[in-house]
Order: structure tokens, then sequence, then C-alpha cells
């Protein structure tokens, strides 16, 4: 059975940009694939974060995982700065990664000019190393990510062709991963500026739909959600970039095609469209806001989380173990 990784950082709520663009994947691929979900709060620690929140986050980031319908009998759930081999070969990355692919990253371009570069810190930059990282260490086969990731799973992939040229004889060390970006909503764009992707961290609560927003938030989110003034519902998100997003968030939560929701709402205007919209949207999210707030109560999501660790450590621990006798490391065991 072949292998997919992937994970989200417990750096806020995640948005429907989140869930349409990687989560909404996760549930179906861990039928048919032997399946890593991580909470990757290393990651996180990239940008400036409040200790409690991100605490906080980080467990209700697990409870989502497992709300949304991840099954712990058939996903390994865990928590990244629970297994200490992610830190160690993001080191031996970083090692063999040159600076200029780093700074060529274009996530970190964007986060470093609006933070001003010099004020940044260095993990902004060794983040795509750690990303690596979390996808090797479990031989993975497949990683599911939105579209703004496509570039790091590139570094990967080049960093195990690399590693694999360099230090192997005969087997490869290392599996090259394949990316999965869903064919549509890749890139679920913010409410209130559509040209901007929509980010969990972004100031403005407004242009984002969080997966825990109640629904009378939800429907208010969407009826503020920047359009146009042609007052036609079409599909062109070069020109109409407001209500193409709309349409493709609707696709998504609907699963009907963008065509079919063009024809069936032809005439009709935008303020009836935006509250079907949240209809549909909120018929999704209740239950699984339902069943989050359940697993917060319970014992249940330590004992996932635990074994989630334990069970990733093996896997983690052994791949690790064959990248430092490679690079000569330590003593050979
Ligand atoms: N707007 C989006 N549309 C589709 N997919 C998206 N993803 C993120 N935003 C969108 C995908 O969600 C997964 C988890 O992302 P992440 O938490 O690791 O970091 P990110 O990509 O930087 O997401 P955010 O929401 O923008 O977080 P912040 O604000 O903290 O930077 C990834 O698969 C990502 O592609």
């Amino acid at each position: 059975m072949q292998t997919i990784f992937s994970g989200i950082q417990p750096s806020g709520i995640p948005t429907i940009g989140n869930y349409i663009g990687a989560m909404k994947q996760f549930v179906a691929l861990q039928e048919d694939y032997n399946s890593y979900y991580c909470i990757v709060d290393e990651h996180a620690i990239t940008m400036p974060q409040d200790r409690l929140k991100l605490r906080e986050q980080i467990k209700s980031l697990a409870a989502l995982y497992l709300a949304i319908g991840l099954d712990p009998e058939k996903s390994i759930i865990f928590i990244q700065s629970e297994v200490s081999a992610h830190a160690e070969a993001a080191w031996i990355v970083q090692c063999n990664t040159s600076l200029g692919e780093l700074e060529r990253m274009t996530q970190f371009k964007d986060k470093s000019l609006k933070n001003k570069r010099a004020g940044v810190s260095a993990g902004l930059l060794t983040y795509p190393p750690l990303m690596v990282a979390d996808i090797i260490l479990y031989q993975t086969d497949l990683v599911p990510v939105g579209d703004d990731q496509k570039q790091h799973l590139e570094l990967t992939r080049d960093f195990v062709e690399r590693f694999n040229n360099k230090y192997s004889s005969g087997q490869p060390i290392l599996t090259l991963p394949e990316v999965k970006i869903p064919e549509e909503g890749g890139r679920i764009m913010s409410l209130q500026e559509p040209t901007k992707k929509m980010s969990k961290s972004d100031k403005n609560a407004k242009s984002f739909i969080s997966m825990l927003d109640e629904p009378s938030i939800i429907r208010k989110k969407f009826k503020s959600a920047v359009t146009d003034s042609s007052g036609i519902i079409e599909y062109d998100p070069i020109n109409k970039p407001g209500i193409s997003n709309l349409l493709v968030i609707f696709s998504a939560f609907s699963g009907q095609s963008i065509d079919s929701l063009v024809t069936m709402y032809t005439g009709k205007g935008y303020g009836e469209f935006k509250d079907e919209l949240a209809t549909a949207v909120i018929a999704v999210m209740e239950p699984i806001q339902q069943r989050h707030a359940e697993l917060l109560k319970s014992d249940e999501l330590d004992l996932i989380l635990d074994q989630g660790a334990e069970s990733a450590r093996k896997v983690a621990n052994k791949t690790l173990q064959k990248m430092k006798n490679a690079v000569g490391l330590g003593r050979k065991s």
C-alpha cells in the first residue's frame, strides 16, 4: 500500500480554504493509503504565536481532523513536535539545501515582505526543509495539498533526487513523492480581496470563513463578500474573481459542477446566490462543529494523539537513522 503524508499548521482555526484544498481530500484518501496526518506545530512558530492560544489551536485542529471523518484505525494522527525526528531530519535537509533555493520560495518572499525581512525569524526561511523532512520521514508516495504548496513539493522532489544520487549506492534511501492538488479549489481566495489567497492568519476575519464560525457568522461573511457591480453569476476568474471564487466554494460544498450552478442561477441575484451558498456550507460544517465540541470534552483525543505519536516515531526514526548513516553522523548502527 502506498503512503500519504500531509499537515496543517495550527496557526489559527482552519478555513474553508484549508478544508477544500487539503482536508476534504484526506478523508477520501485514507481508505486506499497508509495515511499520516500531522498537526505541524513547529511550522506554526515560524511566525509569532501566543503560547496558550497555540496550545488550544493544536488540540482544536486534532479534534477537527477527527470531526471531518479521519479514522484513527485507518490514519495515523499526530503532533509534529511530539516526534523529534522531524526537527533532526530537517537539519540534515538544511545542510543539503542551498540558501538560493530557499530564498526563491514565494511563500518566504510574501511573508517576509509583509513583516519586514530583517525582523522575520530564520525559521521562516528554513520552513521548507522542515516540510521536506515531514514528508520524507514516512517514505511518502503522495502529498495532498493546496496549490500554494506546489513549490515546496518541487523542492522536496529536488532534494530527494539529490540526496539519493549523492548518498545511496543501489537502492534509493528516500521515496520520491508526488503532489496531489485538487482540480478545483486548490486555491480558495479571500472573501474581501478575491485576488489574494484565503488564509487562516489573515488579520481581517471577514476575509475567511473559519471551520468553527457559527452559522449566523458564516451567513454574514458571505453576505459581505466582495463581488462586482454586474450582478451576473458567471465563472470568469480574471474579470470577476469574487463571484468566481464563490462559485468554486459552492461547487465544493454542494457537489454540483460550476456549470450547473451557473445555469441554476441564471437571472437570479447575488443576494439569493450568497444566501444559498451559506446554507450549503452550514449544512456540511454544523455536524463537524458538533463532533468537534464533543471530542474536545472527551479523553479520546489525547489517547489517539499519544498512539499516533508512538506509531509515527517508529517509522520516522527508521528513516532518520538511514539518513544519519548516509551522511556519516554518529556511529553506524
Ligand atoms: N486558500 C486556500 N485554498 C486551498 N487550499 C489552501 N491551503 C491553505 N490555504 C488554502 C492548504 O491547506 C493546507 C494547510 O495549510 P497550512 O496550514 O500548512 O499553511 P498555509 O498554506 O500557509 O495556509 P494558511 O491558511 O494560509 O495559513 P497561514 O495563514 O498560517 O499561513 C495546505 O495543503 C495548503 O496548501
